[in-house]
């Protein structure tokens, strides 16, 4: 990969500087005043470029993660900081986590969760440095969590009976307020009865963010989601959706584990035939007409038949069925191809589409970086080459925004983004070492 000197040596120094900086002793803050907690896929991620600078301290993040985890399984979308809890909405005093049993007792957490990319997270820090990681026991200590966690996902967590994972909640996606869930969020009543407060919008310009009309509905899920007991019997719940992102994540997660287990000596193989039986489910997800997957909402049955991002992920689960659909999709006018200098997050022909509302349109470094990853992965490696390229630039000209513009890389939303400087970092070692 050809990436000019100058990106090169500063990536690294700039990086490092924000992930210190956004380090609070035991995880990383996404972002120090957006996101004042610890929040779950953005750890696994923040570790993955961490463990370049100090596996030693990529194994904690994920450590005092998997600390919060539920009896039944879940890992928490966010462990709150209770000193903060004035800064983000809704917090622990929403959450109420302490009430119930299955919730850890040291500490207070979300009972919502976030996509699976842990064990992936996992296996990528021992790699790291396997001595560092066999004198921890991270992998003995990690796998019989992570193999719970999953458990949680493919058995409570699967409302529509298909080998699929269901979201409960649009957070629960990592991408909110993503089209996809549009329609289903129609039978939301759009009121909840907790007074919203928006603390977010201190530190993002509101055009950005979610609407108050989307609020509306994620406070109200969330509420009759926790007066449940967020135990995941509550069989008139409104909104489960099977999402092609969050399933991918889970399948490439299972691969993780296959490996984990052959390292510690154990068999592996039911891990292998679970990612394969979740990328055969996820097939009823592939729509023609759109070119990618999308998501089932399993309440109604009915598909959300629109091109996303999440839609494009699962080209990054090896030897998926529909690759070459994908690649089109992903290189032709709705993503790529539409003159776009990363892929979007939301069909870049879609009339609702917004170049700089949150998942409706931006570009997110997270979901660019799992692009580099999966053409790399598809032998495009040229592609994959210039994705990274303009990854690194964008996210060092704008001091590691959040997401940017897709078309013109104009920044939006936070900046010194966590995992924006993670991933950035993650792509420069496997440039410098040829691996793109
Ligand atoms: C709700 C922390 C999180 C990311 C999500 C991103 C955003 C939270 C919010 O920030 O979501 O979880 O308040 O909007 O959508 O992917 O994990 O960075």
């Amino acid at each position: 990969m050809t990436i000019s000197p100058q990106v090169a040596t500063s990536i690294l120094p700039a990086a490092v500087r924000i992930l210190e900086a956004n380090w609070n002793g035991s995880y990383t803050l996404p972002a120090a005043g957006l996101y004042p907690h610890q929040w779950s896929w953005d750890s696994a991620f923040i570790a993955m470029g961490l463990r370049h600078i100090s596996p030693r301290r990529a194994g904690q993040e994920l450590d005092s993660l998997l600390a919060g985890q539920w009896a039944d399984g879940r890992i928490p979308q966010i462990i709150f900081d209770v000193h903060r809890d004035q800064d983000y909405s809704p917090g622990a005093s929403f959450w109420r986590s302490e009430l119930l049993d299955a919730s850890p007792d040291d500490v207070l957490t979300a009972g919502l969760v976030q996509p699976p990319n842990h064990a992936w997270a996992v296996w990528k820090i021992h790699q790291a440095d396997p001595v560092e990681s066999g004198r921890r026991r991270f992998l003995q200590r990690a796998y019989p969590r992570l193999v719970a966690w999953h458990e949680y996902l493919l058995t409570r967590r699967d409302r529509g009976g298909r080998g699929l994972a269901s979201i409960v909640h649009p957070w629960e996606s990592g991408t909110d307020n993503s089209p996809l869930w549009d329609e289903a969020l129609q039978a939301v009543p759009a009121e909840s009865r907790h007074t919203i407060v928006r603390p977010d919008l201190l530190h993002a310009d509101a055009t950005e963010r979610p609407s108050h009309r989307d609020y509306g509905r994620y406070f109200w899920l969330a509420e009759r989601y926790r007066d449940h007991d967020c135990d995941d019997a509550d069989a008139d719940y409104p909104f489960l959706m099977e999402d092609p992102a969050f399933n991918t994540l889970l399948a490439v997660s299972e691969l993780a584990l296959e490996k984990i287990a052959a390292e510690l000596g154990l068999d592996g193989a039911r891990h292998a035939k679970a990612a394969e039986a979740i990328a055969g489910a996820l097939e009823e997800l592939f729509d023609e007409q759109v070119g990618c997957y999308v998501a089932r909402n399993v309440c109604t049955g009915r598909l959300a038949s629109k091109a996303t991002i999440n839609g494009l992920l699962p080209l990054l689960i090896p030897n998926v069925r529909r690759r070459a659909e994908l690649i089109q999709t992903a290189t032709g006018v709705r993503f790529l191809g539409g003159a776009s200098l990363l892929v979007p997050s939301y069909d870049a022909t879609a009339t609702d589409m917004d170049p700089q509302l949150y998942w409706r349109g931006p570009a997110w470094f997270n979901m660019n970086w799992m692009m580099v990853t999966a053409f790399a992965q598809a032998g495009e490696t040229g592609r994959a080459t210039e994705l990274a390229s303009a990854a690194l630039r964008l996210a060092l000209d704008n001091d590691f925004p959040e997401y940017v513009n897709p078309w013109t890389g104009t920044p939006h939303g936070t900046r010194k983004f966590s995992w924006t400087a993670a991933l950035a970092l993650d792509l420069e070692v496997d440039a410098v070492h040829g691996l793109l």
